[in-house]
């Protein structure tokens, strides 16, 4: 069904460094090999899974590329479990692009974004959920989030679907021999006994993972904090104070940031996604009116706004208006520049701000910055103790996948209540068992697929 041509990717990082990783995989991958590269030790054979030092020429010139390390991998025992070649060169981008450009020539194509895994997958050395797990790994932000990522790599939600399967089956089984029995089905099935094992074996595990997900999503997604305000409060001088590195661009400006700005930042394991936005005020200038838009956008999915002012210079019509449009949403007040003298009273922030959690800072000294930081970190932690941490945590595609087939085996229990036909019952197992082979890839959809390890970095 699928084409298994060759394919070839830079798998490392393109641009200048040590060492670039270019990898073949597919059944000319060797032949491939063979053609361009010479073995420093004349009589070396390639033989498998053995790194092996030598020149790699372009046939058609007798030009020498590059000085490489060369590993050719027999199937089936390789990542994608097709033959695969990996040539450790050197990382120059014109001598990447020349191997590349080569490889091609002698009949590999280039891969697609994650085409590696996807081979992999195809292959049956991974279920689906393993291969997200390679996906999360790679992208993984915090320590929990690596944990979870190694978790499903390692096959965890794959065992635990498994399980779910094994005990819907046999439950299925036990409905059929009262579909083709019906004048026995007192003796075959006993109702109470049926709903117990579904409801514990299957409903409650499901109504677990699902949990998890909720639980697992800020170590996994992060959690935004979104700084607002007029212009020229130093919004973006405290994103740059918090990263440690000049990442926004700082001046008197105001108007200087126009399109918001995002980083991770991990405070006590946690991430959180700082958000640097443009200062909203009325502007007739285009761009400006984009980024703004883009600010409110940012506002609506903050789970925590930093609203800032500037303490020595008056409040004006703008912080008020502002503050206006965002004091229903969860936030804090942040008092800036405290290293200069103050303009603005305490009365009027306490008329001002009611009722909200100020904290004086200067993004120029960093005074005020760590409690800034424990702050938040314990905001975070107040709601989410680290003890109810998950160790197992779905990703969104599969906590879908999850509900749905919670909600068939709900169904199911429904029926098995009733009583009314063991037919019916058998029908909805049935669709969460369809489900289940969706989750762990037997019978996930060719553009579902495509969706999922387009996600993934090329050569991955
Ligand atoms: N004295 C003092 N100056 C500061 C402080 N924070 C920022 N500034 C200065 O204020 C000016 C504006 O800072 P920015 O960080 O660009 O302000 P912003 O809120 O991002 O501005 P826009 O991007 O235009 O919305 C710059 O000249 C900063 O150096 C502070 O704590 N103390
Ligand atoms: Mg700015």
């Amino acid at each position: 069904m699928y084409p298994r041509d060759t394919i070839a990717a830079l798998s490392t990082p393109s641009g200048e460094g040590g060492i670039g990783l270019i990898r073949l995989s597919g059944s000319r991958a060797l032949e491939i090999a063979r053609k361009i590269f010479t073995p420093r030790r004349v009589s070396a054979p390639l033989e498998t899974h053995r790194l092996i030092l030598g020149d790699l020429h372009d046939p058609r010139s007798g030009l020498v590329l590059d000085e490489v390390l060369l590993t050719y991998m027999q199937a089936p025992r390789t990542y994608t479990r097709e033959d695969v070649v990996e040539i450790n060169c050197h990382s120059g981008p014109l001598v990447l692009k020349k191997i590349l450009e080569l490889l091609v020539h002698e009949g590999s194509r280039l891969a697609e974004p994650g085409e590696f895994t996807l081979r992999a997958f195809l292959n049956g050395r991974l279920d689906l959920t393993r291969a997200e797990g390679v996906i999360d790994l790679i992208q993984a932000k915090s320590d929990q989030a690596l944990n979870q990522a190694t978790r499903l790599l390692k096959g965890e939600l794959h065992e635990k679907i498994k399980a779910q399967q094994e005990v819907l089956l046999s439950l299925l089984a036990q409905l059929e021999a009262a579909i083709d029995f019906p004048e026995e089905e007192v003796e075959i099935i006993e109702p109470g006994s049926w709903i117990r094992e579904l409801t514990e074996e299957a409903l409650d595990p499901l109504d677990k993972l699902i949990q998890a997900y909720e639980e697992g999503r800020p170590y996994r997604e992060g959690v935004s904090l979104v700084i607002v305000g007029k212009p020229n409060v130093g919004k973006s001088s405290l994103l740059n104070r918090l990263l440690r590195e000049e990442r926004a661009l700082v001046t008197p400006v105001p108007g200087t940031t126009r399109d918001t700005i995002e980083e991770t930042l991990l405070l006590r394991g946690i991430p959180f996604r700082i958000i640097d936005t443009a200062g909203l005020h009325s502007s007739a200038d285009e761009v400006e009116q984009a980024g703004m838009a883009r600010t409110r956008r940012k506002i609506e999915e903050a789970q925590l706004l930093l609203f800032m002012i500037d303490r020595s210079t008056p409040l004006d019509e703008r912080d008020r208006r502002l503050y206006d449009e965002i004091k229903d949403r969860p936030h804090w007040l942040l008092l800036n520049k405290t290293d200069l003298p103050a303009a603005v009273e305490e009365g009027e922030l306490a008329a001002v701000f009611p009722r909200t959690l100020s904290l004086a800072l200067s993004a120029r000294t960093g005074a005020g910055l760590d409690r800034l930081k424990n702050q938040v970190g314990e905001w975070f932690l107040r709601d989410h103790p680290r003890e109810t941490v998950p160790a197992l945590v779905p990703n969104l595609r599969q906590k879908i996948i999850l509900e749905k087939v919670w909600a068939a085996l709900e169904e199911a229990r429904e029926e098995m209540e009733k009583r009314v036909s063991p037919e019916f019952v058998a029908l909805f197992l049935q669709q969460a068992l369809d489900e289940l082979g969706n989750l762990i890839g037997k019978t996930t959809p060719d553009d579902v697929l495509e969706q999922i390890f387009s996600r993934f970095c090329i050569g991955k």
